[in-house]
């Protein structure tokens, strides 16, 4: 029997063989990004790390039959955690995180898209699985141990040890990663995924402990900064040209700015909004951004309604749905304004209808209102055309000055579309989700433009706004190898990568004749100062973090939600700074040395890094202690 123990001990082949998979999936099924052989190797070392710490807890189980349960449930356990990380991923190009898993209706309602993200071959990661239930089952005697206290203390303490080295190799490859954490991807590449998620646990109880204690003495601060940095006194030249109009807002789904004036095939991609580029009643900012993080959509609404940031976990929308704000609805809402959402898709996704009355919205046309039937939906549901045209009789029964929100949802991955409806062909690279973007495109621009032109023919158009503007990306960094096909680029780098979170941006004002494109930096952040400015309505002690599109006294830069920023001057991407009109990283070598350095005064990225990280930080503390529920925001008259 003991001659028999010195075999190799199931928790250590175990850790062997899933610690190899991990790694295997890592390189080979999320596409990360390896910079150096550094990175590589703690990418190599953190999967056996991970699990080893994990599987030596087997040892302190007397019962063999203990040993070989705890061993093959957690194989089990931990690889379907692999799993479905890399189904998440596959869609949103990131990791679950805890706020996400309470999105479990998202997911359901996935739908078709769910199918296209398992891959056959994904069985095969259950493959040692399958190995270590037999192995735990038929060789129990061999592979189990019985180990002395000191044994089981020692396999204890080398699973400590292995941590802290793997901690360390992960601090000198990149300095401060916990304190600063935005970047999931830098997370799991150092310090694996399992270890991610402890840390994600333990970040959710710690924001959920701040609405608790926060008891409003955190605000003073967060007015100074805003009243210093951020608001401005000067009022742009269009301040109140569009007073007492109605606002139609189109939120297209991740329409990105590159496939305005660009053609596929030979073809123009967006023939009516490329039309609007030169229109005379038409302002098209070309740097507008967006600034979404896991609640996509929901997110875009978020910073439109409310000029603060998403979070940089989970969907705001559901995580502080219930939370006190002062959104654009409510503001106008006081000033005599109707407001309204129209987006065929139930009211539960993303918790609109949740979030909705927290933002003081009067009333959302959801699935119910609309008639969807096979033939008028695809992929998420109604079409935009129909959606468009069966919105028509709502729209006209409002109540007039409305704002009214549409969100459309055709061209939505996985980009599917019946071929009726697709004006233009694919492209063709080995990406098909690229490949069929374009058409979807194509029919979401023909649906805004039937729509326009059933207003115009409406006594509304004339007396209304509109801004259409990309919710989000729809092209991942997934696609990579294809979009640089695209762009005719050898490759995407970091700097491009920052250009293609630029969505399109129209404002359009029916009379005006001024209209031009505006190429100032500017993000969706912005728009609920620039909306009010243009309706010329006062929201003074309101707390937001944009400014007037129109003003010449506005921040200077666009921070994205995982702290990179885009300024007139630099784009400043994984710590990297980029001179913007040349793309060139400027001082690469001696920011490397300095990066240790706290005050880092030899980047110049530096200054507004530091300044976008202190406004991040402030927005999401207005968020997790919900700390707008102490201030006044009625307007003294
Ligand atoms: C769903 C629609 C799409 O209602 O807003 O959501 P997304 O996946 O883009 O956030
Ligand atoms: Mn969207």
């Amino acid at each position: 029997m003991n001659a028999k123990r010195t075999k190799v001990p199931l928790y250590i082949i175990a850790t062997f063989l899933v610690g190899l998979k991990i790694y295997i999936a890592y390189r080979f099924m999320f596409s990360m990004e390896i910079e150096n052989p550094m990175q590589e190797l703690i990418l190599f070392v953190n999967p056996f790390v991970s699990v080893f710490l994990v599987f030596a807890i087997s040892v302190w189980f007397k019962k063999q039959s203990r040993q070989m349960k705890f061993i093959r449930y957690t194989a089990f356990i931990l690889t379907f955690i692999l799993f479905a990380n890399l189904v998440f991923y596959r869609s949103f190009n990131d990791f679950i995180t805890i706020p996400t898993l309470f999105q479990g209706s998202n997911m359901a309602d996935l739908g078709s898209s769910i199918l296209t993200l398992i891959q056959p071959y994904d069985i095969l990661l259950f493959v040692d699985v399958i190995l270590i239930w037999y192995l735990s089952k038929k060789k129990e005697d061999v592979l189990s141990v019985g180990y002395q206290r000191s044994g089981k203390v020692f396999a204890l303490a080398m699973s400590f040890v292995l941590l802290a080295g793997n901690f360390f190799l992960a601090e000198m490859e990149r300095p401060q990663l916990f304190t600063r954490g935005f970047d999931r991807e830098y997370l799991v590449k150092n310090i694996g995924l399992f270890n991610f998620h402890i840390y994600d646990i333990v970040m959710q109880s710690k924001t959920e402990s701040q609405r608790v204690f926060a008891d409003g003495n955190e605000l003073p601060e967060i007015q100074n900064y805003i009243d210093e940095n951020v608001k401005s006194d000067e009022k742009s030249d269009l301040h109140g040209i569009a007073e007492d109009r109605n606002v139609i807002f189109i939120s297209a789904e991740s329409i990105q700015s590159f496939v305005i004036n660009n053609e596929v095939n030979g073809e123009e991609v967006t023939p009516f909004l490329n039309s609007l580029t030169e229109d005379e009643d038409t302002y098209y900012f070309e740097n507008f951004y967006e600034q979404t993080g896991q609640g996509n959509t929901s997110d875009s609404e978020f910073l439109v309604e409310n000029s603060l940031y998403p979070l940089s976990r989970g969907a705001v929308f559901f995580t502080h749905g219930g939370n006190e704000y002062n959104g654009l609805p409510e503001i106008l809402g006081q000033e005599g304004y109707h407001t309204s959402v129209m987006h065929a898709n139930n009211k539960s996704f993303w918790n609109r209808e949740g979030m909705y009355n927290s933002l003081g919205l009067d009333k959302f046309y959801g699935e119910e209102a609309y008639e969807v039937s096979e033939e008028n939906s695809i992929g998420w549901g109604l079409k935009d055309k129909p959606f468009f045209e069966q919105s028509m009789k709502y729209l006209q029964s409002q109540e007039e000055p409305f704002y009214t929100k549409f969100i459309t949802l055709t061209n939505h991955f996985p980009f599917n579309l019946d071929e009726e409806d697709s004006s233009i062909e694919p492209f063709d690279s080995n990406s098909n989700t690229l490949n069929n973007y374009f058409p979807t495109v194509r029919y979401t621009d023909e649906a805004i433009e039937d729509f326009f032109n059933q207003l115009k023919e409406s006594d509304l158009y004339e007396d209304s706004i509109f801004v259409i503007m990309g919710d989000h990306i729809g092209i991942s960094a997934n696609h990579n190898k294809a979009m640089s096909q695209y762009l005719d680029k050898e490759e995407i780098t970091p700097y491009d990568q920052v250009q293609l979170q630029r969505v399109p941006f129209f404002l359009h004002i029916p009379g005006h004749g001024e209209g031009e494109v505006k190429s100032e930096v500017t993000g969706q952040i912005d728009v609920k100062p620039t909306l009010l400015n243009l309706l010329g309505v006062e929201a003074e002690n309101d707390l937001y973090f944009g400014n007037d599109m129109f003003s010449d006294d506005r921040k200077g830069y666009i921070a994205l939600r995982n702290g990179d920023f885009i300024s007139d001057e630099y784009i400043s991407t994984s710590g990297v700074c980029y001179d913007r009109q040349t793309g060139e990283p400027i001082e690469a070598e001696e920011e490397e040395a300095n990066a240790n350095n706290e005050s880092g005064s030899t980047n110049a990225c530096a200054p507004i890094s530091e300044q976008v990280d202190k406004e991040l930080g402030y927005s999401d503390d207005l968020i997790y202690g919900d700390l707008l529920r102490f201030m006044d925001f009625e307007e003294e008259e």
